[in-house]
């Protein structure tokens, strides 16, 4: 009996790691990463993707950058799924540094058209944050 319910239990450990690993793609942010010229590539051309990072309150103005260049044109929505009241914006920045499109706070989903071919930085801003925040965002 004891053998049956190890067995039932890996199998069900494997199949919800199966079924994250192909849900979603996960980046993990390096820094430094607070400018455009120092972002952390991703990819949105392959199905979900989900960004990890942390604001850090210590360094000053801890700006998240992510750099996405998609082959295709793509529209996705972006979030901040583990903080939605926080003061935690997504931004989105041009080549030139144009501010295209922003939230206002955490759990906002922001409505996005990457065109194929351009480069866009998507920004990751804790205004106001005084605590060490892990964050999760989902690019869908
Ligand atoms: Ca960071
Ligand atoms: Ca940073």
């Amino acid at each position: 009996m004891k053998k049956i319910v190890s067995g039932i239990l890996s199998a069900a450990l494997l199949l919800s790691v199966g079924t994250s690993a192909f849900a979603a793609t996960t980046y993990y942010e390096s820094e430094p990463n607070n400018s455009m010229s120092t972002a952390d590539p991703i990819s949105i051309n392959n199905g979900d993707v989900i960004v990890r990072g942390v604001l850090d309150p210590v360094e000053v103005d801890d700006f998240d950058y992510f750099k996405v260049t998609p082959t295709a044109t793509k529209q996705a929505k972006l979030q901040i799924t583990n903080l939605p009241g926080e003061t935690i914006i997504i931004k989105i920045r041009n080549s030139s540094g144009e501010i295209l499109d922003s939230t206002l706070k955490g759990g906002e989903i922001l409505d996005f058209t990457f065109e194929k071919g351009r480069t866009y930085y998507i920004v990751i801003d804790g205004n106001y944050t005084e605590d060490y925040k892990p964050y999760n965002l989902s690019i869908n």
